[in-house]
């Protein structure tokens, strides 16, 4: 479905940078195309929905999520706030995982903004099914704050970019819906679960009733994320994003980097993937670090580090020292994201780093 990026290309990319920054997929630079495309977008302004170049963005993305309309946003953080405010009312309860990003990093926004209550649920490996939901809904009673909205995320960040099967997903969607409920997926790396499954994003999504997606990820652009649903949800949608301060006025120069993100950006992912593998084989091996190298399906490790004797705010810490960057969850897990600017290679030296801190010898793997 998609095809890949020569190695070299990626080489290039990461050959000038002294660090090794695995500390997240929205550390890439944008190439030098989209520099072009940025100098040379046509804008307007688009507040009045004048921006030629936002407006081919938006366009592209409906088209390829299969809906009636998309809309714009600074930030993957933006996209899921709007959308949860536009689905719920004030008093309600969103189900997520207990480690979804929605919940825990998008500073308690759901409660602030919409005035909703996360009611959390924790699943293994992130991946919630009916099952684990079906006895938190909650209706009507005059006791207790009713459900209003099931949210979910794929992949899954902090479970270490797991994917929830499809079936599972429209089995989620099928019976909130029965039951009255909408479904939100929080798909800021839905790409990588197209590209690791062959299955495009519109057929992954369809039974969402909105799906936010980034930009700034694996595709690779400088900022920006999409929302997408019904022309009516997202023209509601506008009027959100500019209460939060997201009319950007003449953002075309973003989104000219950003439909070459869409475009192209999804060719790239597989490599991606293929070097976490690479990665999670290799810090198996290490002693004190506990990672199952058959979880690691897209861009995200979570290694458990609790055996290594030093906590993960020590490990970043040494490690940034020889200059490979990895940030701390909790205090007994490091997260490892792979992306465009880091290449085979450099994961076989931070590999060696790794082994080093933790007082063993790397097995040099095979680049
Ligand atoms: N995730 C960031 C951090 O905020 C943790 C990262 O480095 O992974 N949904 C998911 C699943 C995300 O991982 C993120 C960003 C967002 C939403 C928010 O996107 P932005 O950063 O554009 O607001």
């Amino acid at each position: 479905m998609y095809t890949s990026v020569p190695q070299s290309e990626i080489e290039q990319r990461s050959a000038t940078a002294g660090v090794i920054d695995l500390r997240s997929d929205t550390v890439t630079k944008p190439s030098p195309e989209m520099r072009r495309a940025m100098f040379e977008a046509e804008v307007g302004d688009d507040v009045y929905g004048e921006d030629p170049t936002i407006n081919r963005l938006e366009k592209r993305a409906a088209e390829i999520f299969g809906r009636e309309a998309a809309l714009f946003v600074p930030s993957g953080t933006m996209g899921n706030q709007i959308a949860i405010k536009l689905h719920t009312q004030h008093g309600q309860e969103v189900i997520c995982e207990e480690r979804g990003h929605v919940f825990n990093y998008e500073m308690a926004m759901m409660a602030h903004f919409s005035g909703v209550l996360p009611r959390t649920v924790w699943a293994e490996d992130g991946i919630l099914t009916w099952q684990h939901l079906k006895s938190k809904l909650k209706s009507k009673s005059y006791h207790a704050a009713k459900t209003g909205l099931v949210s979910l995320e794929n992949t899954h960040n902090l479970a270490g970019g797991t994917i929830t099967p499809p079936e599972v997903f429209a089995e989620i969607c099928d019976n909130a819906h029965a039951a009255g409920l909408p479904v939100h997926l929080d798909g800021a790396r839905i790409f990588n679960v197209s590209v690791a499954l062959g299955i495009l994003v519109a057929e992954l999504t369809a039974k969402a009733d909105t799906v936010m997606f980034c930009l700034s990820k694996g595709l690779g652009a400088p900022a920006g994320s999409l929302l997408v649903g019904s022309a009516e949800l997202m023209d509601r949608g506008r009027l959100y994003r500019k209460a939060l301060g997201g009319g950007m006025r003449q953002a075309g120069i973003l989104a000219a980097a950003g439909l070459i993100a869409l475009e192209q950006g999804p060719q790239k992912l597989n490599q991606d993937h293929a070097n976490a593998r690479f990665l999670a084989e290799a810090l198996a091996q290490i002693s004190g670090i506990k990672i199952d190298p058959a979880k690691v399906q897209t861009n995200i490790l979570m290694c458990d580090t609790a055996g290594t004797g030093m906590n993960s705010g020590e490990i970043s810490r040494r490690l940034a020292e020889r200059k490979v960057l990895a940030n701390g969850v909790g205090a007994e897990h490091i997260r490892f994201v792979t992306h465009l600017d880091v290449s085979r290679e450099q994961c076989a030296q931070a590999i060696e780093v790794v082994a080093a801190i933790c007082g063993v010898k790397a097995q040099r793997a095979t680049v």
